[in-house]
């Protein structure tokens, strides 16, 4: 096995890792982080409308703020574990499994995680979320990941009132997080998980401000409202930071953790985005979920147009604390760098590269949508794809080593 890591540092010194540090390295250094993880929000809604009303009024808004970064071509890259996988590649910048969720197969591994490495400068990491500690195989996961408190359930007032669907509502969850979020030893890194819209996307009359979509899908049809009301209630987040003092010296990070609305409902959304029928391309493109950092009183934020994906967030926040990652494993890259590995890869091989699309076997080009290589052509023939489809099964073997292997038990990364 040290024949199988030495291949994966190598592999990652000359694939992966940039040559150099960001413009942006240590903007953030000693601010607390505060990482929204928003239930199920797709890209698509952003800047988009239902009935003629905007769905995400805040989140629209944030995307044209001098403090924030928005990327727009930012894909979740989960696979069953769902909300878990998204934790998983956040923290870790692996891949999660193709079957099964990581948190529940291998929470007992060594891992080199992003609290495990803030820890070190004296960074305190929590999650909020609140699910009972079990749910996913949480408690055991975050002792892996060195997350130090999980303030799960147990820590909310949950009622009759307050609960809708899948738990407790998240106006009601981040307004009482906040005092937990006030006696934390600072900087932290608090990490917050919505709930309510989750599927199948249930809502209180009196908790809607938008009326749901007209389509045969009531998934899809009741998708919006809870979504604005996800997007109200980190509004309101952003009022109470303001509030108890935690704002200013904070980084906000907003990020959806998987889609929302499965192909099951592709007729429904065909018809919402006003097209003839979902392709594989435009299913990918669905893929994306928001991504935003925000960092009050920078004022040299903008829209992002490059692809990027959750693998980046670890090299992405670590830099912008101002942490170096020169010996660290992952697979990603800071997004604030140009010298980028220029693809961001799905669990099932699919990918997204600056050119290209690669889905369901098709090759397509990325700006046009327009099909390069057929399936019978892209089993068999070289293709425009080839290239970085060798290149996405060799980091999902790789990725899949270190796990299954649990090779970090044989790295001192300290001495690194
Ligand atoms: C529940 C939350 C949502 O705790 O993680 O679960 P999901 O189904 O999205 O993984
Ligand atoms: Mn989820």
């Amino acid at each position: 096995d040290d024949n199988d890591l030495l291949t994966i540092k190598g592999y990652i010194n000359d694939e992966i890792r940039s040559k150099e540090e960001s413009g942006l390295f240590g903007i953030g250094k000693g601010r607390n982080i505060i990482f929204i993880s928003a239930e199920s929000i797709q890209s698509f809604v952003i800047n988009n409308e239902v009935h003629g009303e905007a769905v995400t009024p805040f989140l629209n808004s944030l995307v044209d703020d001098p403090n924030t970064f928005y990327f727009e071509n930012f894909y979740h890259q989960t696979s069953q574990g769902k909300t878990s996988d998204s934790e998983f590649i956040t923290e870790n910048s692996l891949y999660p499994i193709s079957s099964g969720a990581v948190f529940f197969t291998h929470a007992q591994n060594e891992y080199h995680s992003m609290p495990e490495i803030m820890k070190k400068k004296d960074y305190q990491s929590v999650v909020l979320h609140a699910n009972t500690n079990s749910f996913w195989n949480r408690n055991q996961m975050y002792e892996s990941l060195e997350i130090e408190q999980f303030f799960d359930k147990e820590f909310f007032d949950v009622t009759e009132e307050n609960e809708i669907g899948w738990g407790l509502k998240d106006k009601e969850f981040f307004t009482q997080s906040i005092p937990y979020l006030r006696e934390l030893e600072q900087p932290f890194y608090a990490k917050m998980i919505t709930i309510t819209n989750h599927f199948p996307f249930e809502l209180n009359e009196g908790d809607r401000s938008i009326e749901p979509y007209d389509s045969n899908s009531n998934t899809l049809n009741n998708y919006f409202p809870t979504v604005r009301y996800t997007d109200e209630a980190i509004e309101q987040f952003f009022i109470q930071l303001k509030a108890a003092g935690l704002y200013d010296n904070s980084m906000i990070i907003i990020m959806g953790d998987h889609d929302g609305i499965s192909a099951n409902h592709n007729k429904a959304m065909a018809m919402y985005l006003n097209k003839e029928e979902i392709t594989p391309y435009d299913y990918m493109q669905l893929q994306r979920v928001p991504f935003y950092i925000h960092i009050p009183g920078y004022g040299e934020g903008k829209k992002m147009s490059k692809i990027a994906g959750q693998i980046d967030i670890k090299p992405t926040l670590l830099h912008l604390l101002g942490i170096e990652t020169n010996h660290d494993i992952y697979f990603g890259n800071d997004l604030f760098h140009d010298d980028r590995k220029g693809y961001i890869v799905q669990r099932n091989g699919n990918f997204v590269s600056d050119e290209y699309v690669y889905a369901s076997e098709i090759c397509f080009d990325r700006e046009t949508g327009e099909v390069l290589a057929a399936e019978s052509e892209t089993t068999n023939q070289v293709t425009p794809c080839s290239p970085i489809k060798e290149k996405v099964e060799k980091e999902l073997t790789y990725s899949d080593q270190i796990i299954y292997g649990d090779l970090f038990r044989f790295i001192d990364f300290e001495t690194e």
